[in-house]
């Protein structure tokens, strides 16, 4: 079944699964590697049979493979976090505003070296953080947001000299407390805060 039609001149990168706006139904967010009037955007699921296009931001570009939900501010609405792909050194997140078929408000998490695929966001230390492949500078970073989510995030390296994709947050050796999966490789988080 076809649930809506976009601008096929765009190359989509990410798809990522969530119910936005907290009716019980999963929507979808869809982003794009080129600027369009839907680069990025979410899908509302009213039923399976309808759904409706919601802009996120169509000044969105070069946007790579990854995503993924979280309400970054505590405001009770999911905010979307995504990055940059080979041209790009930015994590961004979306605020998204109390007006549901508005645009949602671009913020910059940080400036790292070009391309982030993948991300996740995790429960550490009972505080949500991100956690971002950085392709660019072969490297793990993990994100945590300031008081003021609006500013750059404190940003310490998990792993460097690392290649991969793909992260997942399971308990690997069983012993009740999950760890980070990214490529092929396994972490244990660390009880006190990295180095910067
Ligand atoms: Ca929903
Ligand atoms: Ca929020
Ligand atoms: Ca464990």
């Amino acid at each position: 079944m076809v649930i809506t039609r976009l601008n096929p001149q765009l190359n989509r990168t990410i798809c990522v699964v969530g119910d936005i706006n907290g009716d019980g139904r999963e929507d979808v967010v869809i982003g794009s590697r080129q600027r369009g009037e839907d680069s990025l955007v979410w899908l509302e699921q009213r039923v399976p049979e309808d759904w409706c296009v919601h802009l996120i931001d169509d000044d969105a570009e070069m946007l790579e493979s990854g995503g993924v939900l979280a309400d970054v501010n505590g405001d009770g609405r999911l905010d979307f976090i995504a990055g940059g792909d080979w041209r790009s050194p930015y994590l961004w997140w979306w605020e998204q505003l109390a007006n549901p078929s508005g645009k949602w408000r671009r913020h910059i998490i940080g400036e790292f070296s070009n391309k982030f695929h993948t991300q996740i966001w995790v429960n550490i230390n009972g505080e949500g953080e991100l956690v971002s492949w950085n392709q660019g500078q072969k490297s793990l970073l993990r994100l945590k947001p300031r008081d003021n989510p609006r500013e750059r995030w404190l940003a310490y390296f998990i792993a460097r000299d690392l290649e991969g994709e793909g992260l997942a947050w399971a308990d690997v050796d069983c012993d009740g407390k999950p760890e980070l999966i990214a490529g092929n490789y396994w972490f244990k988080p660390t009880v006190s805060d990295p180095e910067e």
